[in-house]
């Protein structure tokens, strides 16, 4: 899926704004018609935003079922010929799309973008009513999974993950066009030898006929390095300038349509374009070797951390204002890269890092699919993870689509180095195994540059314990040793960290840390250090280093987590989540002091 994007023959209008609003209380929006006229009762909301956190009464702020937002918007007079589509790229956990009451699309996942092609609703210069109706309850069928359980005082949304379960419209919003004869889609693979780089290259269209693809290769400094006609094929890139870790290097690969003149193949300059899109290219490759992960056949060991798209007043929505600070911080921190925990990010981000050089674990909504742990708490949840009542066989197919659709809008992204399938399930179960086994074929087939897959292993399921690492390429390991465990035990803690690491070195996989840390109320100051202060947050990371400084296998340490972030209400949370080595808006605790030394290596 190529993002919306303005060039010679595309035009996007945002849509981002102020909107109507209306929560369906009684859950009546659908049979009352609601999009077929504009909203009564309705107030205004922001688009970006989780609507959450927006409002001052505790009803809104958690309620969940229909979400109604509705907007009107002028087609631009000059697109009668085009298509006219729209795209939401965020939907937090689905959405119905009405035109002028009429429905046009659907979509099931809340993390991950969705177009609808309304032309035949949108008249050049007419202005149609818009309706999204997004409904964000999660169910043993939704990824991620909840349930809604009846209370003496009503029904109550119950989820496993450890985040507050933000909804609304969480990224932009665009009406755009392209022509009807287009580019559907591009797929790039990259490799190098020596000095010569390599894009091989697949371009879909749709209704292209008798057009030809034409492609070129264009280098940051704007001059063309490569070209090549026809719907597949491989440049050759002289002098490459590979993508980094660190030094992010963007070719820009232009794809057109193009009228053969008189049938000659189109590459004459001044062939007529029908449609042109242009695509991000870094030149790189991934690959694990025994217990090496190479980027560019160099040994990549990864720094920094597991994130959320979490900040105060707008929740999960994107902000460029607030990416940047986070980027910012990532850079004078020396991460080199994070997990895109527990969800796929904006693509804003993504391009971001991208273009940065900032290595990214691409991680899909799959958190929260175990029974054994919730919001930060070990112990029966009251269900059984995996069952025909439960998460079942729609559930996983679900998650298949989920995987599909996240390598589909990722897969050309040089940043992007592993999939993560899934946070913390159940593991070391006969039916986790059954559950997982066929989801790694299913990323395996799905991505067109092989990249490593894995899943995030907890702490439930050891090794010698877990059946599911078995299908990983990668292991990745969650542990909070100091914490959950040998609270307070610094010297216990490192004792049993250091035996279970050896069971899993034995593997012969290389090891990813993807979460280590400790609640850390901000300003706490006690000597000697107890848990939840200032000093034990250091203490407890230079235990947890030492353990992967003796570990050949370890080959990256991603803290758990990078800013303090919102969560559902509990005994074990003070305000959220205080394991951030950033308090949430962004300022440093003494952790973050050390981890910049360390990481820096100053
Ligand atoms: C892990 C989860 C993460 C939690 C973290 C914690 O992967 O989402 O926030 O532990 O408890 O279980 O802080």
């Amino acid at each position: 899926m190529i993002r919306p994007q303005d060039t010679t023959t595309r035009e996007r209008v945002s849509l981002d704004g102020l909107w109507s609003f209306r929560l369906d209380t009684d859950g009546v929006g659908r049979q009352e018609g609601w999009a077929a006229a504009p909203l009564t009762q309705a107030r205004q909301m922001a688009v970006p935003a989780s609507f959450n956190d927006l409002v001052t009464d505790a009803a809104t702020r958690e309620f969940f079922g229909d979400i109604w937002y509705q907007r009107r918007v002028r087609i631009p007079r000059g697109w009668g010929d085009e298509r006219v589509i729209l795209t939401f790229e965020s939907a937090t956990h689905r959405a119905t799309v009405w035109v002028d009451g009429v429905e046009v699309g659907s979509h099931e996942g809340g993390y991950l973008p969705f177009e609808i092609d309304i032309t035949d609703q949108a008249r050049a210069g007419a202005e149609i009513l818009l309706t999204v109706c997004v409904n964000n309850t999660l169910s043993f069928q939704s990824i991620p999974p909840g349930i809604i359980e009846e209370t003496p005082t009503g029904p109550k949304q119950i989820y496993w993950h450890d985040f507050f379960n933000y909804a609304g419209l969480h990224r932009h919003v665009w009406l755009w066009c392209r022509p009807a004869a287009h580019v559907e889609d591009v797929t790039v693979v990259t490799d190098f030898s020596g000095t010569t780089g390599t894009v091989r290259y697949e371009v879909e269209s749709v209704d292209a006929g008798s057009l030809q693809t034409r492609v070129t290769l264009v280098d940051e400094a704007g001059v063309e390095v490569a070209t090549s006609q026809g719907a597949t094929g491989e440049l050759t890139v002289p002098d490459v300038v590979l993508w980094k870790p660190g030094a992010g290097y963007l070719y820009d690969l232009r794809v057109e349509l193009v009228e053969g003149p008189d049938g000659s193949d189109g590459s004459g300059e001044d062939a007529p374009v029908v449609d042109a899109i242009h695509q991000a290219v870094g030149i790189r490759t991934v690959r694990v070797d025994g217990i090496r992960f190479l980027i560019n056949d160099e040994p990549f060991n990864f720094t920094g951390f597991g994130m959320h798209e979490d900040h105060d007043t707008i929740g999960k929505a994107h902000s460029d204002a607030h990416m940047i600070a986070d980027f910012e911080r990532l850079e004078w921190i020396g991460a080199n890269s994070f997990r895109t925990s527990h969800y796929p990010y904006s693509e804003d981000v993504m391009d971001y890092a991208d273009r940065m050089g900032f290595v990214v674990i691409d991680e899909t909504p799959a958190v929260g699919l175990n029974m054994g742990l919730g919001g930060g708490i070990f112990g029966g949840q009251g269900y059984t993870t995996f069952s025909p009542e439960t998460a079942n066989d729609a559930t996983q197919e679900v998650h298949a689509q989920v995987i599909r659709y996240l390598i589909a809008r990722d897969k050309n992204r040089p940043s992007v180095v592993l999939w993560s399938i899934a946070n913390e399930p159940e593991s070391q179960t006969e039916a986790s195994e059954e559950y997982f086994r066929p989801l790694f074929d299913v990323a395996r087939e799905a991505d067109p540059q092989g990249r490593p897959v894995g899943f995030v292993n907890v702490m439930l399921a050891p090794h010698g314990v877990c059946r599911v690492s078995q299908f990983a390429d990668v292991i990745m390991l969650n542990r909070y040793y100091g914490w959950y465990v040998n609270t307070g035990d610094l010297a216990g803690a490192e004792l049993a960290w250091t035996e279970e690491l050896e069971g899993w070195s034995s593997e012969r996989k290389p090891i990813i840390i993807t979460e280590y840390g400790a609640d850390t109320m901000p300003g706490l100051h006690q000597l000697p250090a107890q848990p939840w202060s200032e000093e034990y947050q250091i203490a407890y990371l230079e235990m947890n280093h030492r353990v992967f400084d003796a570990c050949e296998a370890v080959v990256g340490e991603q803290m758990w987590n990078f800013a303090d972030f919102a969560t559902t209400s509990g005994i074990m949370r003070v305000g959220g989540n205080k394991k951030g080595a950033f308090t949430r808006d962004r300022q440093p605790k003494a952790a973050a002091h050390y981890l910049r030394r360390r990481w820096l290596g100053e």
